[in-house]
């Protein structure tokens, strides 16, 4: 904790009932708990180093894996900045490689994530992660505390096929506040085979967008201006007051408000079909395509499920992430709503999909512009 405070010139007394405040230790040390076992297979496996990329991008991955099992190597930097969530509404935040949420991995059932995490010294705070697709060491979050200054390495076998959350768990207070801070991601585990239909059969998308919705919580002034502050450890109890309320005051697809509209709307073809990966580490949510549909929607996330077919509206539990297909049918702005449209509108948690193609007026006419009734 020492580096908790090191840069905030706060008495030893305030951090020590900042501690108190905190939860239990959530620390695992498997070595304590029992014998460990032989990883000898994993030796001579192939290892592919996947570079991460910005959502709502994919790194570069193969739908069916391509051959055997894999280490999948990842490095990640936890970078402690401001940013700007809305015009002139500023957080602290804690992100993984920089950006809210953190970047998309993907790997396939049965390959081994081998990650590299990095706290560089520049950081105040200790962190983790807890891979909701790993097993044992609360996700790898018992293992991967890192002090600034400090790198850790975490091995685990990608066992079950969906998508997850991943996020920053480093214990008590800390929890919480560190996710509501930005600090959370998604992680995609393929079947060997890819994805498959409600039928059985083989799925393959042209695009893949990942949407990282984010609730933040920040407090205001008495006249109803949000407050900056100088650090995350000085903005702490306010926040913390805000986030007792359970009502954020911003709601963010990728990190800021108009993130994914206009002029950086996710675009589409007609006639391709995509995959939209929606994560919320913290709070329900519940997705929609105005316009569109869930084709093919893998509730929960879980791949090996069948997946539920057009659907109008998927709900994304807090600390999920849930997939869906849709295949595009019209050209035109398509708005990507979490649909309780006072969150979308008001909130900020909305996208646009900008679609390329011919209309189809088999499936929508305007069969006579408003005009006078007769
Ligand atoms: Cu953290």
């Amino acid at each position: 904790m020492k580096y908790l405070f090191k840069k905030m010139g706060l008495s030893l007394a305030i951090a020590s009932s900042l501690m108190a405040l905190s939860a239990p230790s959530f620390c695992a040390d498997p070595m304590a708990i029992g014998k460990t076992t032989s990883v000898a297979n994993i030796q001579g496996l192939e290892r592919i180093q996947q570079t991460l990329v910005t959502p709502p991008f994919f790194p570069e991955h193969n739908q069916v894996a391509d051959g055997s099992a894999k280490i999948v190597e990842i490095t990640m930097d936890i970078i402690e900045k401001e940013m700007e969530i809305a015009p002139n509404v500023f957080v602290h935040a804690m992100t993984f490689n920089g950006t809210n949420p953190g970047p998309m991995i993907v790997a396939h059932e049965g390959d081994y994530v081998e990650l590299t995490l990095n706290n560089p010294k520049t950081n105040a705070m200790v962190h983790n992660i807890d891979f909701h697709s790993a097993t044992g060491a609360l996700g790898g979050g018992g293992l991967t505390h890192v002090a600034p200054g400090e790198q850790v390495k975490l091995r685990f076998k990608a066992t079950k096929a969906g998508v997850f959350v991943y996020h920053c768990a480093p214990g008590g207070l800390m929890i919480p506040y560190h996710v509501v801070a930005g600090m959370n991601g998604a992680i995609m585990i393929l079947p060997r085979d890819g994805l498959k239909d409600n039928n059985g059969h083989p799925v393959t998308y042209d695009k893949a967008y990942y949407i990282g919705e984010q609730d933040w919580y920040i407090p205001q002034d008495k006249n109803g201006k949000y407050k900056r502050y100088d650090g995350p450890i000085v903005a702490m109890a306010d926040t913390m007051e805000v986030m007792k309320t359970l009502t954020p005051t911003h709601l963010t697809f990728n990190g800021k408000v108009g993130a994914l509209t206009g002029d950086n709307a996710m675009t589409a073809k007609v006639g391709e079909t995509v995959l939209f990966v929606h994560s919320q580490a913290n709070r329900d949510s519940r997705v929609h395509l105005i316009g569109g549909h869930g084709d093919l929607v893998w509730r929960g996330g879980s791949f090996n499920d069948t997946p539920a077919t057009n659907l109008e509206t998927w709900a994304v539990a807090g600390g999920e992430a849930v997939a869906a297909t849709y295949t595009f049918k019209q050209p035109g702005l398509y708005a990507y709503v979490n649909h309780n449209l006072i969150e979308a509108i008001m909130l900020g948690a909305a996208a646009h999909v900008s679609v390329e193609g011919e209309w189809d007026n088999d499936l929508m006419e305007q069969i006579q512009k408003p005009s006078p009734i007769e």
